[in-house]
């Protein structure tokens, strides 16, 4: 690769940094107010350049804020396997966002080429595909972007225009593996899987209660009109969309989206008939990368319905069982199959009872990392197939390369057709799921599939378990970085103090569970608290919040 100076110096020029501003690579990228973004994403899009050029691969970039408020946006880089940029580059990404001027922004590109050994692997040509949500923001940032990828010589720019950010991770892991990679060939190799598992499923299976579908919160964002398209292609699949952006339907992610119906525990706007609400309901963000399921229960003695949530770790559960079910048919049968290791990773926002039903109940090995599918994916992709969700409804299943070859080429010579079937199956979920990053469009497909084979309604899928009651809240404070943490966010080791204050709110009450967390992606620690009733926790996270207010410079009056 030749890196053009002069070229560089001029594009960085008219992308000048924002005075008093130091941005984070966060949970998820960069992600502040869109009026101050254009620096960052335009030296991210130096970044994506110079790791196409890299690994000599097609890299991703996504201008979004995902379930943050409109005025928002941010960037997310999508790697050569579509999944999320490889965590060693993040320094890196970093201090080209802070540098002061194109001067330093040059030079510290020249530090980073002449650390590793760049210029002996890397490509003399590139390619960044680039995509952003329906923000108000996204035409101006993603012409940022285009012009960052650009100021690197060799590399080209590829605007992919309104996507959801799963869709732009799909083109990029396809297009490295030589697929065909368009909007078309991901809708066409979702819905083959779907409709293959739906063909596949054993005779007199299939749902208790009549087939109605789902109603789908769009959060007022770019899953709402995906979702329509995929639904005109696969015919089985019945849905009503609403909070689809439309002008008379609110904003994006206010009031509406998943993140809002999972942290609040509300109906989003526009769900507001009570015997609708006894249906099955599902709750995409704004980027559909997360999804949540939900529906109604009457209200003792009132004229209301309390709102019953199916969150991330119901949906794994869901798939683990399923895809435990397929697997166990197919060995108890086929005696030859090799053994498969299946894995699932979670984070400190499991709800405890998840994990016990997990592990005792499914006898699958649960593992947990940190916040972030960029920590999840990486471990979950240990397993043959490993399984991963957070509790907010972002993510999704991998099928190790090798297994899938296995799929592809084992020939059973004992077992029944069900079991031939099962190996078949699995080959189909491999499919409908996306392989790169959670997807709220491949996790709804999923989750129908999975559901008929079970013969569950949403109702029998929310009795698995009985979630232990849970809060999360959000404090605001001075400098949220001072906050550190450690065993995978379950403890806090600064402020001092802290950790010993929750330990001691967490012992006043029944199953008590507690910890705080700087969030990544919006500017408030996070705390959630768990405990033996829905009183408790609240008081639990309440109590864990005032300590966060009191220790770590709370902004504004305490919680
Ligand atoms: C992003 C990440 C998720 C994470 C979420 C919240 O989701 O991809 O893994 O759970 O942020 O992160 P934090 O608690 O650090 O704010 P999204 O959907 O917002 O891109």
């Amino acid at each position: 690769m030749e890196l053009d100076p002069d070229r560089l110096l001029t594009a960085a020029a008219a992308f000048p940094p924002p005075e008093g501003v130091h941005f984070a690579y966060g949970t998820a990228g960069f992600r502040a107010d869109a009026s101050i973004l254009d620096c960052a994403v335009f030296r991210a899009g130096i970044v994506a350049a110079l790791r196409s050029l890299h690994t000599s691969s097609t890299i991703g970039l996504m201008i979004t804020a995902s379930h943050n408020p409109i005025q928002d946006n941010g960037v997310k880089i999508a790697d050569c396997n579509g999944d999320m940029l490889c965590q060693d580059w993040e320094p890196f990404a970093e201090s080209l966002a802070n540098a002061h001027n194109p001067r330093d922004v040059l030079q510290v590109i020249l530090d980073f080429i002449h650390k590793g050994n760049f210029f002996n692997s890397a490509a003399s040509s590139g390619r960044v595909l680039l995509g952003r949500d329906t923000r108000p923001s996204g035409v101006r940032l993603l012409n940022a972007a285009r012009q960052g990828v650009e100021a690197i010589l060799g590399v080209d720019a590829a605007v992919m225009g309104v996507l959801t950010t799963p869709q732009l991770h799909w083109m990029v892991r396809a297009s490295n593996r030589g697929h065909g990679a368009s909007e078309q060939d991901y809708y066409s190799q979702l819905s083959h899987g779907f409709k293959c598992l739906l063909e596949m499923k054993p005779p007199g299976k299939g749902l208790i209660t009549p087939w109605d579908g789902f109603i789908v919160d769009g959060a007022n964002g770019v899953g709402a009109s995906k979702l329509s398209r995929l639904q005109g292609i696969v015919k089985d699949l019945k849905l009503d969309i609403r909070n689809s952006g439309g002008e008379a339907e609110g904003l994006l992610n206010e009031l509406v989206g998943a993140d809002y119906v999972q942290k609040e525990r509300k109906f989003p706007r526009h769900f507001g008939h009570l015997s609708e609400l006894a249906k099955r309901c599902a709750s995409l963000d704004g980027d559909a990368d997360r999804i949540v399921f939900f529906y109604g229960e009457q209200a003792e003695g009132a004229d209301a319905m309390n709102l019953r949530l199916l969150d991330g770790d119901k949906i794994l559960t869901l798939f683990a069982m399923f895809i435990q079910n397929q697997l166990q048919e197919l060995c108890s049968e086929v005696h030859e199959f090799p053994a498969i290791n299946l894995g699932v990773v979670q984070t400190a926002y499991a709800n405890g009872a998840s994990t016990r039903f997990l592990k005792e109940n499914l006898g699958i090995q649960v593992a947990l990392t940190p916040t972030g599918v960029k920590h999840l994916h990486h471990k979950a992709a240990e397993f043959d197939i490993g399984l991963y969700f957070e509790a907010n409804g972002h993510g999704t299943v991998l099928l190790k390369e090798e297994f899938l070859q296995v799929l592809r080429t084992f020939s059973p010579k004992s077992g029944t057709e069900g079991s031939r079937r099962s190996l078949q199956r699995l080959q189909a979920i491999s499919e409908v799921v996306n392989q790169g990053i959670g997807d709220a469009l491949s996790v709804l497909l999923l989750v129908e599939v999975a559901l008929q084979y079970m013969g569950w309604s949403i109702q029998d899928w929310d009795s698995i378990y009985t979630d232990l009651p849970s809060r999360q809240l959000k404090v605001k404070v001075q400098d949220r970085t001072l906050i550190k943490t450690t065993d995978a966010e379950t403890r806090v080791t600064h402020p001092l103090n802290l950790q010993a204050a929750i330990d001691v709110e967490a012992g006043k009450v029944s199953s008590g569970r507690a910890f705080v967390r700087p969030s990544g992606t919006e500017d408030v620690v996070r705390v959630y608290a768990e405990a033996g009733t829905q009183e408790e926790a609240d008081s639990l996270a309440r109590a864990v919040a005032i300590h966060v207010h009191e220790l770590a410079k709370g902004v504004g009056a305490p919680p």
